[in-house]
């Protein structure tokens, strides 16, 4: 089975936006009278801004009516935007623009070696954007177009079905737990990016895009 496309997670694999996240649920977490912790932090990484919230409520030991949590869920969004509002191209991580130049000088006899952005993010096309990174990929998959948030299989495998191409054909890039489960269930191959401790279920585990190449995602796919 050939490697036909690869698709990235956004938030941790191509810029670091998961501190922004953090900042603004624990303001909204410290003005419900509670704190979260940098390791409490890790279960929110890739999950949707609903089920976040459901989550550090329950943190809290809080239950609140839907108004209040759609309210208290817009307020978050709204200092999150506050904060990557000021991002720019600076802010892409380290390895990315390297990754990407030999990802596009790999040509196979299938074709090109084709991309796709996979982010349970609604703010995904902003945050490209910001960044200069619109037009990076062949496909976006992002929250505006997905009805399930990581861990299920949703926003990769419509990345693989815009593509064309199957599952087993497709590579995943994530930095999370919830987003790595993801794109196991949905039948592919799954290199984790940050600790071989946490990222348990991954094919293969680097640090971050700085420290892997094309080759070695080619070698040990091959090797499964
Ligand atoms: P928003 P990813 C995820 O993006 C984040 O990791 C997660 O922390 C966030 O709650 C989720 O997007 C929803 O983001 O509130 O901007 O719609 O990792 O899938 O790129
Ligand atoms: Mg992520």
């Amino acid at each position: 089975m050939p490697i036909r496309a690869f698709l990235f997670d956004l938030d941790g694999v191509i810029v670091d936006t998961a501190i922004y996240h953090y900042q603004a649920w624990k303001r909204l977490a410290n003005e419900l009278g509670f704190d979260i912790s940098e390791e409490f932090n890790e279960k929110l990484k890739g999950v949707s801004r609903t089920d976040s919230l459901d989550l550090i409520l329950a943190h809290g030991n809080l239950s609140l009516p839907d108004e209040e949590k759609t309210s208290l869920a817009s307020q978050k969004n709204q200092w999150y935007l506050d904060l990557v509002s000021r991002m720019t191209p600076e802010d892409v991580l380290p390895g990315v623009a390297s990754f990407f130049a030999q990802v596009r000088k790999t040509t196979r006899s299938e074709g090109p070696l084709l991309t796709g952005l996979g982010s349970v993010s609604k703010n995904a096309p902003l945050i490209l954007e910001r960044i200069g990174l619109a037009d990076l990929f062949d496909v976006i998959i992002d929250g505006n177009k997905i009805s399930k948030g990581k861990p299920d299989p949703e926003v990769f495998t419509k990345g693989a079905a815009e593509l064309g191409v199957n599952p087993d054909e497709c590579v995943v890039f994530e930095d999370a737990v919830a987003g790595v489960e993801a794109g196991k269930r949905g039948g592919m191959f799954v290199v984790g990016l940050g600790s071989p401790d946490v990222l348990t279920q991954a094919d293969l585990v680097a640090p971050s895009l700085e420290q892997l190449t094309v080759d070695q995602v080619f070698d040990q796919f091959e090797l499964k």
